[in-house]
């Protein structure tokens, strides 16, 4: 079935014969009826035209490894690629393949996670089939000091994706979220292995919101959390936006370790709603001004000196300038 789904995938809006297809799967006619009739027994729609053929009309919003595989463009993200129904986290999966010696590339993805976490012990609803709650292990062999570039890269990556295919006008709130109108739509959450100061393999979590209605929310959440369908105005097909996400996040991984931090950090402040905005950080008060090489924010002090904050909640007053 894998391989009649890949087929269809690499022939969008055609119709194929029954003869063709079991010509190019090799396995006979009633063969490729039966499997049909299953898929359409999963949700699967297919226009039949007699003496024509068969066209794959629309799948149900499932996520199929088979059909992203045969869609995806990049070297490594995704190359191996772990869908489940449940997790109780991706990032506790992609821990566990970590400890079974997963490769660089590796994505886990869930329709569902049942204690989905955020950063310094918060959790992240994730309810099933409306959004993108995924885990992706990379392997970057940097110094550990340079490891907030990860979590910017990311947002650079997922923010230019969402605004390309969505044309919803994310930002990046320094240093992890994503916002739409100043609700959050999407989270990052880096989980870093080091050796002797350098890092050896880093699970990058992201949450993002994509049909999820108000009402998927809870109470608490409901003010202050959106998704791409509601930014949108219509459905956001998963699939592809899984596809052109990952493709998106090579492109950046691989030229940040080509040519380091420098391209990141720009067009991150071109796309940060952070910046310009009294910031409060911990102890550290005044205006945000842009990022240092390592990737902190740097926050103008009152007193006209500049401080680098590290990852840390950052509350947001009023934007200045
Ligand atoms: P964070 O700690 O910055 O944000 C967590 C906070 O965000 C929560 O306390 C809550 O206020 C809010 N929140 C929770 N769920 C949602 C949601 N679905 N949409 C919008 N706001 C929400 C951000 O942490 C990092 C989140 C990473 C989530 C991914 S999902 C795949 C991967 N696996 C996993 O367990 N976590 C990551």
């Amino acid at each position: 079935m894998n391989r009649l789904l890949e087929l269809f995938a690499s022939r969008p809006d055609q119709y194929l014969s029954g003869e063709e297809i079991s010509r190019t799967l090799g396995v006979s006619r009633s063969a490729v009826w039966k499997q049909i009739n299953r898929l359409r027994q999963e949700g699967y729609i297919f226009d039949a035209v007699s003496r024509v053929g068969y066209k794959l009309a629309s799948k149900p919003d499932k996520l199929q490894a088979a059909s992203i595989l045969a869609k995806l463009k990049t070297n490594k993200l995704g190359r191996e690629l772990y869908l489940n129904e449940q997790l109780d986290s991706t990032q506790a999966e992609a821990q566990r393949l970590l400890s079974a010696g997963a490769e660089e590339g590796c994505v886990i993805v869930a329709e569902e996670q049942t204690a989905g976490r955020g950063r310094l012990g918060r959790s992240w609803h994730s309810p099933p089939g409306k959004g993108l709650w995924m885990s992706i292990i990379l392997k970057p062999d940097i110094p550990f000091a340079s490891a907030p570039h990860l979590t910017l890269l990311t947002a650079v990556a997922l923010c230019r994706c969402i605004r390309r295919m969505t044309k919803v006008e994310a930002l990046i709130k320094w240093p992890n979220d994503l916002l739409v109108e100043g609700k959050k739509i999407s989270g990052i959450l880096m989980e870093t292995q080091l050796e002797e100061e350098r890092l050896v393999s880093v699970a990058a979590g992201i949450g993002i919101c994509v049909n999820l209605e108000q009402q998927d929310f809870p109470a608490d959440l409901q003010p202050k959390a959106t998704s791409l369908m509601q930014a949108s105005g219509g459905l956001v097909d998963r699939e592809s936006l899984l596809v052109a996400f990952l493709e998106e996040l090579e492109h950046w991984y691989e030229l940040y370790m080509r040519e380091g931090f420098a391209t990141i950090r720009n067009v991150w402040e071109a796309l940060s709603t952070t910046l310009q905005r009294h910031v409060k950080a911990g102890d550290v008060e005044g205006v945000a001004v842009g990022l240092n090489e390592q990737g902190a924010l740097l926050i103008r002090q009152q007193d006209g000196s500049t401080v680098p904050v590290f990852s840390s909640d950052v509350a947001e007053s009023s934007a200045v300038g």
